[in-house]
């Protein structure tokens, strides 16, 4: 069976589909990473190269320390994913210390992982150790109407959250802890996956302002589902904002009964 046909690789490769046809990433836009579970890496472990040219990762991550990623690669682009897997992902391997990474599979033609590959793994360390092992998936798109409103809402957490809950009856049941939001910062080093990683032990989204958006998820489902939710609900408001505004909207109240509904904890701190 070729490599390409497992099914985390399968999963992956329909997510970096569905997400470019979305028009979440324009030329080398976004990226993706997938923390691969034991049964998985070992039924294909025999035909992946060993562990050489070991690099560093740019943060450490010990919590992670020995285990394998599939993870998008440095400048390539999403909607190539599907045409050729082996020339635009990898299987990396992190070292014992959790200080490097050293490729095993695919970037076949050269390249490295994602240049955001310090907040993926300081985001997969940070989930790993809050959801119970649970969290799986890293996902970073660029979606338009996400980005827009970081143009002309306050860059708070509370706002953002409070804005997003608004606009579909269902936003606050799919983030009923809230949504992350960081100031526009230089990406791709370790200053945004810190502050990047102090957020996702709270949330399961953070939008980097003017930039896009990260998403953390059990599966591919979950992940792709929070961007989608984020992008759709930020549609809607683009929409109201250039319809001239809300003339009612939901209250209070109104979240208050529907989190009795769901039996979900709404966050207090984000009710207006
Ligand atoms: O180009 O999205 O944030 C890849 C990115 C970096
Ligand atoms: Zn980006």
């Amino acid at each position: 069976m070729p490599i390409t046909d497992a099914k985390f690789i399968q999963d992956f490769i329909r997510l970096t589909d569905d997400a470019f046809k979305k028009g979440w990433h324009e030329r080398n836009g976004g990226n993706l990473s997938y923390r691969i579970k034991n049964d998985e890496i070992n039924k294909i472990l025999p035909e992946l190269k060993s562990a050489t040219n070991w690099q560093p990762i740019g943060t450490e991550v010990p919590n992670i320390a020995g285990e394998y990623f599939l993870v998008t690669g440095s400048g390539k682009y999403m909607r190539n994913v599907i045409l050729c897997p082996a020339d635009n992902i990898a299987i990396i391997k992190i070292d014992d210390k959790g200080k490097n990474y050293s490729i095993i599979w695919g970037l076949e033609h050269g390249g490295v992982p994602t240049s955001e590959l310090p907040t993926h793994l300081m985001n997969h360390g940070i989930k790993k150790t809050v959801t119970n092992d649970k969290n799986r998936v890293i996902y970073h798109a660029h979606p338009v109407n996400a980005i827009a409103l970081t143009f002309i809402l306050p860059l708070d957490s509370k706002t953002f959250t409070h804005e997003l809950w608004e606009m579909m009856t269902e936003v606050p049941v799919i983030f009923p802890e809230g949504i992350g939001v960081i100031p526009w910062m230089v990406p791709g080093g370790k200053a945004i996956a810190d502050i990047t990683g102090k957020l996702m032990k709270k949330y399961n989204a953070v939008i980097w302002a003017h930039h896009g958006t990260f998403c953390a998820g059990n599966n591919f489902d979950e992940a792709f589902g929070f961007m989608d939710t984020i992008e759709k609900a930020s549609e809607i408001s683009v929409k109201v904002h250039s319809m001239g505004g809300k003339k009612q909207t939901i209250s209070n109240q109104n979240f208050c009964d529907l989190a009795e509904a769901f039996k979900i904890h709404l966050n207090e701190n984000f009710l207006s």
